[in-house]
């Protein structure tokens, strides 16, 4: 699915966002940056030891107690096709979702289109933050990540595409879901 939003294509597609040819990929990581399972296993096994080198030094420059939830840091692809890698942290619900973590995940989409920006790339794929190992519930999680793409095009309209690359059939099914709702 495609929508046109000023001159932002915004894109849903079921895939690997290992596989993506953008200018920068987004990494569901955990504070610590050391990588994990999930799509942050994905990406370092795939971009290869240069990323995980780049996160290290910024735990030890920037974040020595780890990067707090809903913000974002950049390092390079390594050997992906992409030319960089954000990594955000997105909120560990088990389930809840209140205001709280509706506002960090908010954050963890928002900060990392900012952090994009800021690097002057125009191609940006995001997998579905927190709805993995973070357990927050799909549907809702995908209207604020909506949300959040939509609050950022309507106020800077830079952006050539922005795609949500995800992994499951259902979930590509829940986030055409709550994009139809945002824009009916
Ligand atoms: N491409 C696109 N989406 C993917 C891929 C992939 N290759 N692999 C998984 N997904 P998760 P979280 C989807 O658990 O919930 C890690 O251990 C997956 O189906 O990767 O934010 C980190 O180190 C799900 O919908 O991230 C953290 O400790 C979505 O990506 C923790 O997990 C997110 O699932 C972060 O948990």
């Amino acid at each position: 699915m495609e929508i046109t939003i000023g001159k932002t294509k915004l894109i849903l597609k079921k895939g690997d966002i290992t596989e993506e040819d953008v200018d920068v990929i987004v990494n569901a990581a955990n504070s610590t940056l050391m990588g994990g399972g999930g799509v942050d296993g994905a990406i370092h096994q795939k971009g290869g030891p240069a990323i995980l080198q780049e996160c290290k030094k910024i735990r030890q420059t920037s974040y020595p107690e780890g990067l707090p939830t809903g913000e974002a840091v950049i390092t390079t692809g390594g050997n992906l096709k992409a030319r960089y890698v954000i990594h955000t942290v997105g909120p560990i619900c088990h389930g809840k979702f209140g205001e709280t973590e509706e506002k960090l995940l908010y954050n963890a989409y928002y900060n990392s289109l900012k952090l994009a920006k800021e690097k002057g790339l125009k191609t940006i794929s995001f997998p579905s933050i927190s709805t993995g190992a973070y357990r927050c519930p799909p549907y809702q999680s995908a209207k604020i990540a909506i949300k959040a793409v939509i609050d950022f095009v309507g106020k800077e309209d830079y952006f050539e595409q922005i795609r949500f690359i995800l992994y499951t059939d259902q979930m590509y099914h829940t986030f055409k879901d709550a994009l139809e709702e945002a824009t009916e």
